[in-house]
């Protein structure tokens, strides 16, 4: 989720949420949702899996000893008011390059940082030059590109092109097709992108993979087609990397709901959203309002589109959809594991809001003189 939210004029999300009579945003999280600060990623486990248990997990009725209907609508009330809370920062945004001969030369740092992924919650995240999501890497089909990958981690990694049709020494598959990268050293990736590639890729680690991915080693690969004509025309573009790891337990674009990212657009506009899943299980993503046009799968356009509201995507898929954002408001979008989403403390996690501004609605109600 990158474009659009990068020029958005913060009031305009916050006056999208006005049309909710949600105007007080900036509330602090209520105690209850905000736990320890700095946590390693093991830690972030132990909080995540005892989160599940306090916040019901299989059991998420209303208990005698829990919270009163006051209290619970206070905490529900007080995350979507934080939204979308501001942290330090940010992942996907696009990776310079520079050119050598005909060749694009991109550089990756693997390292361990300090990632807040929701207000005042940090935890231990492994990155690509120290953003969850890694950036995010653009290319055309018939592309030469390379990589220069250097591993600052406490542990041997290696990159593997998700998606991308690579000469095998190049898959980045430790003891299968190369040694792993040391700690230390620096390896070369160099293919170019073949015809009939586009679409929504992946690179992430293939070393230690379930800990090392989930971590944060994880980034987009857009390829785009020789022939854009050759894919749906839209109006904006996000990616949303899906993640149940240490990353705040469940992520997208490395956040936590109430600093998850909107999607915004205006009323008319069609957005292309490219979904990823990272993580270790399920996450079927459910838009409230208006219908979700699946065109693509990892990369490839289906012979027959289709239409839905809630799209399972599992662990290394890509799906790409159309919304045409016919339905002004602000409509709530989440994983529909409803235990990755809402507890008695309210929203949190992989949930985000679809916000479809009406600018003449807007003007109208201005030009009015109130009475
Ligand atoms: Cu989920």
């Amino acid at each position: 989720m990158s474009r659009v939210t990068d020029r958005l004029n913060r009031r305009e999300v916050l006056g999208g949420l006005g049309a909710l009579g949600l105007t007080g945003i900036g509330v602090a999280l209520a105690p209850e949702t905000q736990h320890a600060g700095r946590a390693s990623a093991a830690e972030s486990i132990a909080q995540s899996a005892a989160g599940h248990a306090e916040h019901g997990g299989a059991v998420a009725f209303v208990q005698s000893d829990g919270p009163t209907v006051e209290e619970m609508d206070a905490m529900h009330e007080e995350g979507v008011r934080a939204f979308p809370a501001e942290t330090n920062g940010k992942g996907g945004l696009p990776l310079e390059y520079t050119m050598d001969g005909d060749v694009k030369v991109f550089d990756l740092t693997c390292e361990v940082v300090e990632w807040e992924h929701n207000v005042g919650q940090t935890v231990e995240a492994w990155t690509y030059n120290g953003v969850v999501p890694g950036p995010e890497i653009r290319a055309t089909e018939g592309d030469r590109v390379r990589f220069n990958v250097t591993n600052k981690l406490p542990q041997s990694t290696a990159v593997h092109w998700h998606g991308l049709y690579v000469p095998n020494d190049q898959d980045g598959v430790p003891f299968i097709t190369q040694p792993p990268i040391k700690p230390g050293e620096t390896f070369t990736y160099e293919f170019t992108i073949q015809d009939g590639n586009a679409g929504a890729h992946m690179y992430h680690s293939h070393h230690n993979a379930a800990f090392q991915v989930t971590s944060g080693l994880l980034g987009a690969f857009i390829v785009e087609p020789k022939d854009p004509s050759t894919r749906p025309a839209f109006d904006s573009e996000y990616t949303m990397i899906l993640n149940d790891g240490p990353i705040g337990a469940y992520s997208i674009n490395g956040k936590t709901f109430p600093s998850t990212e909107p999607v915004v657009a205006k009323k008319g506009e069609t957005v292309l959203i490219r979904y990823m899943n990272e993580g270790l299980m399920i996450h079927p993503m459910h838009l409230h309002g208006m219908k979700q046009l699946v065109f693509a799968q990892d990369g490839y356009l289906l012979p027959q589109p289709y239409y839905c509201d809630t799209l399972n995507i599992a662990p290394g898929q890509r799906f790409e959809v159309l919304v045409e954002a016919t339905e002004p408001g602000v409509w709530a979008y989440h994983c529909h594991i409803l235990s990755h989403a809402e507890s008695a403390h309210g929203m949190f996690g992989m949930v985000t809001a679809f916000i479809v501004q009406d600018d003449e609605a807007e003007a109208a109600a201005e030009a009015t003189p109130e009475s």
